[in-house]
C-alpha cells in the first residue's frame, strides 16, 4: 500500500506528503466552495493540518452533484404517487399468522440449517445519531431499566448466542453467526470501547466486526457547505442506506466471503423484540428463493406514520404515508385489511449475491439521496457557533430498503406486532416507542411465553392476573397491543435470551407453575436456569 494512503474504518484518507494550500483554494473556489477557509489563518498549524486532510479527501464536484439532485427532488415531495402503487404480488408474502405450524416448522428448520452451517451473518445499522433519544453515546448501549439491566446490544449479542445454540441442537454441528456493525464517526469509538469493556458478552471477539460508514457535509439552501467550527466541516453520517457504499470501500463483503455467508440478515438497532438471524424468516425467504426480503408488520391504521412495502411502476419500494392521499391509504381488500398494510420494520433479508450486486458502483449510484431540511448548527461568517431555530439547510441519506428496487425475487414475511416490533425513539414522556414503551411490550411478550408454557401469574393476594391475548389467536390489530401494554404495565416478567430465543424450551421449566411477578430468567455460568419472582 503506498505510504500516504491511510485506511480507517470504511474511509480511505488520502494524506499529502506536503499540504498545497493554494491549490486546495483553487479547488474549493472552483467548486463555490471557496468559504471554507475563511478562517485558514487564524488556525493553529494542527488545525490546519487536521482540516486540510479532511478536506483534501472530499469530492466537491460529486457533493455538488448530490446537491443539485436533492434540491429538484425538494420540488416533488409534495407530488402524490397514488397512480403508480400497486399491492405485493400474493406470491412474494407470506404471514405468521397465515401459515399452519407444519410449514412454520419447516421454513425454520431451513433457516436452522443454514445458521448451522454457519452461512448467515447478521448485520447491524448503527450509525444514527439517536437524535429524538437525546442520549450522548450510541443507541444500542442504552438500558431500559429491564430488572437485569441489559442494554439493547447485551440483548442482542445473547439472541445470537441462544441462535448459534439452537442451530447446533438442530444441526448436531457448531457454528458461527458473525456481527456486522455499521457505525459511524460518532458512534464507533463507544461502540468499540463497549464491547470490549463487556468481553463481547460472551461472543467471540472475531466475530464482532465494526466498520464505519460515510459522512456527508451539512449544505444551506444556497449550496454552501456548513462549518462545524473553523476548521471542521459539519457532516452527518449518509443514511443507513449508506451501507451499501461502507461495504465497497470496506473489508467486509471480503470477510463474508472468507467465512462461506451466504445469507445476511440486516436490522436497525433500536427494536428490543428485534430476533437476529431468525431462522424462519430466513427459512422464509430461502424458501421462496428470494434474493431480498423484508420482515413487516400489519398497518395498524390508515394514516400511521409508517412507509408500507409495495410496487412502484413494477419495482418493489417502500412508500412513505406522506406520498400518498387518505384515499389511497384507506383503500381495503375484500377480506377488509388496508390494502397498502406491509409496515416496514427495518428488518431485511439478503443474499450475498444480492448484496454485492447492490453494493458495486453502477448499482449503488442509482440509489438517490433522501433530502430532510434540518436545522443545522454552524459558525457564521463572524466565526460565531449558530443554532437555528427554523431549517437553514439539508442533510442527505440514502435508506437501506431502497435496493428492493433492484430485486425481481423478492419476498415479505409478516409478523405480529406484539411479538417482533417495539422501537426506541423517544426519550419517556412521548407518546410512543419510548423506554416505557420497550419495556412493557419485552415483559407481556414474555409473560405471554410463559402462560403458554403452562405458567400461571397471581396477584400479591393470590388472585389470578388474567392471561395475555395474542393477535394471533384473536383478531386483534396494533391498536389492541397498544392497550395492551398499558393494561399489563407493571407485570414485570423478563426471561434472558440465553433462557429462550423465542420463547421455546420453557415447558420443562414452568409448566404448571404459579408466578408472582416480577419474574425473572436467567441461565447462570453452568447453563442452570435460576428463575426469581415475588420478592426473591
Ligand atoms: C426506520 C425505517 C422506517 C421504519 C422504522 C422502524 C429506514 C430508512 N427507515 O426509520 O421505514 O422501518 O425504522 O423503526 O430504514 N442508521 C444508520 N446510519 C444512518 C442513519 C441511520 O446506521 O446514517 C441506522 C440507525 O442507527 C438505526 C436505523 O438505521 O439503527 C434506522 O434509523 P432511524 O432510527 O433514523 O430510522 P427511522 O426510525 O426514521
Amino acid at each position: 500500500m503506498p505510504s500516504n494512503i491511510s485506511i480507517e474504518g470504511s474511509k480511505i484518507l488520502r494524506v499529502p506528503k506536503t499540504m498545497d494550500v493554494e491549490a486546495l483554494k483553487q479547488r474549493l473556489n472552483g467548486a463555490g466552495q471557496g468559504h471554507l477557509l475563511q478562517f485558514w489563518d487564524s488556525l493553529s498549524s494542527e488545525e490546519q493540518t487536521a482540516f486540510f486532510n479532511e478536506l483534501s479527501h472530499m469530492n466537491f464536484e460529486e457533493i455538488n452533484g448530490f446537491f443539485e439532485t436533492a434540491m429538484q427532488s425538494l420540488k416533488h415531495v409534495a407530488d402524490k404517487i397514488d397512480d403508480l402503487l400497486e399491492p405485493l404480488p400474493a406470491d412474494v408474502c407470506g404471514s405468521v399468522t397465515r401459515t399452519d405450524h407444519q410449514k412454520q416448522q419447516e421454513y425454520t428448520a431451513t433457516g436452522l440449517q443454514a445458521i448451522g452451517s454457519s452461512s448467515v451473518a447478521v448485520l447491524l445499522l448503527a450509525g444514527g445519531q439517536g437524535t429524538r433519544l437525546g442520549v450522548g453515546y450510541p443507541k444500542g448501549m442504552y438500558n431500559v431499566d429491564l430488572p437485569s439491566a441489559k442494554t439493547l446490544y447485551q440483548l442482542q449479542a445473547e439472541r445470537i448466542l441462544k441462535v448459534q445454540e439452537n442451530a447446533k441442537e438442530h444441526t448436531g454441528k457448531s457454528c458461527e453467526v458473525p456481527w456486522y456493525i455499521m457505525t459511524s464517526e460518532h458512534t464507533k469509538e463507544p461502540t468499540r470501547q463497549f464491547f470490549a469493556s463487556h468481553n463481547y458478552f460472551g461472543l467471540k471477539e472475531s466475530n464482532v466486526v465494526l466498520f464505519e460508514q460515510n459522512l456527508l457535509p451539512c449544505i444551506g439552501f444556497d449550496g454552501k457547505i456548513f462549518l462545524a467550527n473553523p476548521h471542521k466541516v459539519a457532516l452527518a453520517p449518509d443514511g443507513n442506506g449508506g451501507l451499501y457504499r461502507a461495504l465497497r470501500s470496506s473489508i467486509v463483503l471480503a470477510d463474508m466471503e472468507r467465512r462461506g455467508i451466504q445469507y445476511v440478515h440486516v436490522y436497525c438497532v433500536d427494536n428490543i423484540l428485534v430476533k437476529m438471524a431468525d431462522p424462519l424468516f430466513l427459512g422464509f425467504c430461502i424458501n421462496k428463493g428470494a434474493n431480498c426480503g423484508a420482515k413487516v408488520v400489519e398497518k395498524g391504521f390508515p394514516t400511521e406514520a409508517v412507509g408500507v412495502v409495495c410496487k412502484v411502476e413494477g419495482k418493489y419500494q417502500v412508500v412513505e404515508y406522506s406520498e400518498i392521499t387518505l384515499p389511497t391509504a384507506e383503500k381495503r381488500n375484500s377480506d377488509g385489511r388496508l390494502t397498502f398494510n406491509a409496515g416496514n420494520i427495518c428488518n431485511h433479508f439478503f443474499t450475498m449475491d444480492f448484496l454485492k450486486m447492490v453494493s458495486d458502483p453502477s448499482q449503488e449510484s442509482q440509489l438517490k439521496h433522501h433530502v430532510a431540511k434540518k436545522k443545522i448548527p454552524h459558525v457564521n461568517a463572524a466565526g460565531e457557533q449558530m443554532k437555528p431555530n427554523e431549517p437553514n439547510g439539508i442533510k442527505m441519506e440514502k435508506f437501506v430498503f431502497d435496493v428492493f428496487h433492484f430485486t425481481t425475487t423478492f419476498a415479505v414475511w409478516e409478523v405480529l406486532r406484539e411479538e417482533e416490533f417495539s422501537p426506541l425513539k423517544n426519550a419517556d414522556g412521548a407518546a410512543k416507542d419510548t423506554p416505557t414503551t420497550c419495556r412493557s411490550d419485552l415483559y407481556n411478550l414474555h409473560r405471554s411465553w410463559l402462560q403458554r408454557a403452562g405458567a400461571t401469574f397471581t396477584h400479591n393476594d393470590g388472585s389470578p392476573i388474567p392471561p395475555i391475548a395474542s393477535s394471533n389467536s384473536s383478531n386483534a390489530g396494533a391498536g389492541d397491543s397498544q392497550r395492551t401494554c398499558e393494561e399489563f404495565n407493571e407485570i414485570v416478567c423478563e426471561v434472558s435470551p440465553l433462557v429462550s430465543y423465542g420463547g421455546e424450551g420453557l415447558d420443562t421449566i414452568v409448566h404448571g407453575k404459579s408466578f408472582l411477578p416480577p419474574v425473572c430468567m436467567e441461565r447462570d455460568g453452568a447453563g442452570k436456569v435460576k428463575v426469581t419472582n415475588g420478592t426473591s
